[in-house]
């Protein structure tokens, strides 16, 4: 048996989690019925009352909320309390530019230490562990939500922010972090850094470290174990629940179990909203059960992954368990007719061991065909006759696995620019229309 942050409700009866689930979904759409004039507003036109909620089935008789519905409302229109009863504000930027916003009050913010000290748990975190966490500390959720959890957890932690990479590593070094928090990709990074400055990152104390934010790929996780000699575990979250913290895989690595007592999750044909079946991919929708500040009915997540069955996994938790994600719906590029999520190329990238820490697919249009480039850094500086050995290599890799067959181009270590926190793995010059 593992060892549970809170065991009572990790292991709490299916039974029980089901009741539990049902008052607080009741709960919710009374709040936001009372509370949040776009709710009530979107309830009566579908001729809902808070009292037609008498099972968890009903969920589906509830409106569905979308990312472009925080924007209009942004940036408190969705607020169940007033603002004065917020402490913290957190907000994701994306592609459009306005933020999507999200407020928390103090329980607010207790939910989350405890979702997250759940997860930081799972992954093995104890209060005699040092964790350092290189995440930037700013409106981004990530860094605030791994030191939340950790203190309360009870582990010292050290705030080390955003990126220099060599400062990053020394201290590490010097205060013998044993656990590393953050963004998967820039482990790679920094295990590349770590080389480079002439330590092998496996002699460093780091043991176990818990990532996320991003595609997280099976060969990604196993190359970042290798890399550090340590065990590593994959935590889902996302600005508009609370931040990381929704879910995260156990020992057992097979799937992450998601905390139902505070999130009612749901997965969906993203086509026709229909549920589907068990271990079918869908999108994940989510109701938040116990948000004070912005609780959010049904949200789209257009993550794509499959629910595993709810029985009690070996760990003893019972909460339900999904797939890592495979990928955003939105994220799927249609090339040359082809569906392609980026993570298919990832998976390929990462077996092979020359390959460095970033990549990009670079996507054009020539004589009004698609072209895909796949950029890929080496691990080390090549000469130019291994550089296109391996580009032939990998092209045939790819082709295996898309189909078609992509350009490649082979570049030397970090000539990939840094896009920020989270890797940018697509560029889409395509001609539009
Ligand atoms: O990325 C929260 C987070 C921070 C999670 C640190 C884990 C660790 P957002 O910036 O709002 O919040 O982005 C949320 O990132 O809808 C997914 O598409 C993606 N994502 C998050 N975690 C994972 C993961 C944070 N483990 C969006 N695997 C989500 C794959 C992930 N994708």
């Amino acid at each position: 048996m593992e060892t549970l942050f809170n065991p009572s409700q990790e292991t709490l009866p299916r039974k029980k989690l089901q009741d539990l689930q049902l008052k607080r979904l009741k709960e919710t759409v009374q709040r936001v019925y009372d509370h949040v004039p776009y709710y009530k507003q979107q309830l009566k036109a579908l001729k809902i009352q808070p009292s037609d909620i008498k099972t968890l089935e009903d969920v589906r008789k509830l409106p569905l909320t979308t990312k472009d519905d925080l924007r209009k409302n942004a940036p408190f229109g969705l607020l169940a309390t007033p603002l004065d009863h917020c402490i913290e504000l957190h907000a994701s930027s994306g592609t459009t530019g306005v933020p999507v916003t999200v407020c928390y009050t103090p329980h607010d913010l207790d939910v989350w230490s405890e979702v997250m000290a759940r997860c930081l748990t799972m992954s093995g975190l104890t209060k005699h562990d040092i964790l350092q966490n290189p995440i930037p500390y700013g409106t981004f959720t990530g860094a605030f939500g791994f030191h939340y959890g950790a203190q309360k957890v009870g582990a010292l932690v050290i705030p080390s922010g955003m990126g220099q990479s060599e400062r990053q590593i020394k201290l590490m070094e010097y205060y013998g972090t044993t656990f590393l928090s953050g963004v998967a990709s820039y482990m790679i990074r920094l295990g590349q850094v770590a080389t480079e400055m002439g330590l092998d990152p496996k002699k460093l104390k780091v043991r176990n470290g818990l990532f996320g934010a991003e595609m997280f790929t099976p060969g990604l996780k196993k190359r970042i174990m290798d890399t550090w000699d340590m065990d590593v575990h994959d935590i889902y979250g996302l600005t508009e629940m609370c931040g990381p913290g929704v879910s995260t895989d156990c020992n057992a690595h097979d799937g992450l179990h998601l905390w139902e007592d505070h999130f009612l999750l749901e997965c969906l044909d993203p086509i026709t909203l229909e549920p589907v079946g068990p271990e079918e991919e869908g999108e994940l929708v989510i109701t938040t059960l116990t948000k004070e500040g912005m609780p959010l009915l049904r949200y789209r997540t257009r993550d794509i992954a499959m629910l595993y069955d709810a029985a009690t996994c070996d760990c003893g938790r019972t909460h339900v368990r999904h797939s890592i994600i495979k990928g955003r719906s939105d994220d799927m590029l249609i090339i040359r007719g082809t569906n392609i999520y980026p993570g298919q190329i990832e998976s390929v990238l990462m077996k092979h061991p020359a390959v460095g820490g970033n990549w990009q697919m670079v996507l054009s249009t020539e004589d009004d065909i698609d072209q895909l480039t796949v950029v890929v850094e080496t691990r080390e500086l090549l000469s130019q006759m291994d550089c296109e050995k391996l580009a032939s290599v990998l092209q045939k890799a790819i082709q295996a696995v898309i189909v078609f067959t992509p350009r490649l181009e082979v570049v030397a270590p970090y000539a990939i620019p840094e896009t920020g926190l989270k890797a940018k793995r697509v560029v889409d010059n395509r001609r539009k229309g």
